[in-house]
């Protein structure tokens, strides 16, 4: 059993939480003893998940990305340093920081844990208010860390996500669906004759009509693991995982039809803008970028201003 003081009232996240955003925290203690005074000290002003057991805890991390997780080290089963291991394997989960809590407090058990990449470590029992602290410094760190990675990978005239982010998340992706047997889609889009545009208005024009196609793909976008990103000049590129090809290809004709929505008067056809979208999907992520720019070609060759796969 542990013992707790009471906890501390020091804000958690001084200044850089974002509006309206509490910190979310991952539990992890075979004993719900321990949960449950670990959630006395955070349940104020954290948003707790709770789980009982390594693969409950590696499937919550996929699902809902806390901001820190609190890791038992002896549990049956998958243990700490296990769940550790796995975490730190997963690109899309290794900047989640862990802290160990554990009765065992040997200078070997801490150097373990801190090899396998754990963040730090705390031992039972613990007292709430260095909990706090310890717990602080990793949001506030990782809050810097997502602020420097999200400045890093955002496309600086479209606002959205930039290449190097999209080939991140594409490998990523890739491998979670190959390993997973899950769906992921790709579709690429490329503006319709885009160098007449710019021929005709000018560049600052064409920057304008780029930033606005972008906001107009980006509200196609419904779940939160979809990715819109600048894939170069005048093309973009979308990643939906879990996405099957008919999914993808209706997304694909809403965005289509939402750049035409926009009404921007193209000098050179006479029409709007339009755009061409090539989608491709299948359970190999790896060559699913080359097959949309095929089907985007095909889009082209077929008159442009339309979905093909
Ligand atoms: P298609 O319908 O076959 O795609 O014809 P296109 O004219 O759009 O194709 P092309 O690839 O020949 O031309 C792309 C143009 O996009 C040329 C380039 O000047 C313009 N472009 C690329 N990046 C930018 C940018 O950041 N701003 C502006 N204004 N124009 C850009
Ligand atoms: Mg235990
Ligand atoms: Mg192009
Ligand atoms: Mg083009």
């Amino acid at each position: 059993m542990m013992q707790i003081s009471q906890p501390g009232h020091a804000p958690l996240m001084p200044g850089l939480a974002a509006p309206g955003r509490r910190p979310r925290l991952l539990l992890v203690d075979d004993q719900p003893v321990n949960i449950q005074a670990l959630h006395r000290v955070f349940a104020a002003d954290c948003q707790v998940l709770m789980a009982t057991d390594g693969p409950r805890a590696l499937q919550l991390c996929r699902e809902r990305q806390p901001d820190v997780v609190l890791l038992d080290v002896q549990m049956p089963g998958m243990d700490g340093h296990e769940l550790c291991a796995e975490l730190k394997a997963d690109p899309l989960l290794r900047s989640i920081p862990i802290i160990f809590v554990t009765a065992h407090n040997h200078p070997d058990d801490e150097t373990r844990a801190l090899d396998a990449g754990a963040a730090d470590f705390i031992t039972k029992p613990f007292n709430a208010t260095v909990v706090r602290a310890r717990v602080r410094t990793q949001l506030t760190l990782k809050a810097q860390a997502d602020l420097l990675r999200e400045l890093a990978f955002v496309d600086g005239l479209t606002g959205v996500h930039n290449r190097r982010h999209f080939d991140e998340r594409f490998s990523a992706e890739a491998s979670r669906a190959q390993r997973t047997r899950a769906h992921l889609s790709v579709i690429l889009a490329d503006v319709d004759h885009f160098k007449r545009y710019n021929d005709a208005l000018g560049h600052l024009a064409g920057d304008d009509c780029l930033r606005r196609i972008a906001a107009a793909l980006r509200a196609c976008l419904r779940r939160p693991t979809d990715l819109l990103a600048r894939y170069g000049g005048e093309e973009f590129v979308c990643l939906l995982p879990d996405t099957d090809l008919a999914g993808a290809i209706g997304v694909a004709q809403l965005m289509e039809d939402r750049v035409r929505a926009l009404a921007l008067p193209h000098p050179a056809t006479e029409g709007a803008v339009t755009i061409s979208l090539g989608v491709a999907a299948g359970h190999q992520g790896k060559d699913l970028v080359e097959m949309a720019d095929k089907a985007l070609y095909l889009a082209k060759a077929a008159g442009r201003g339309r979905v093909s796969w």
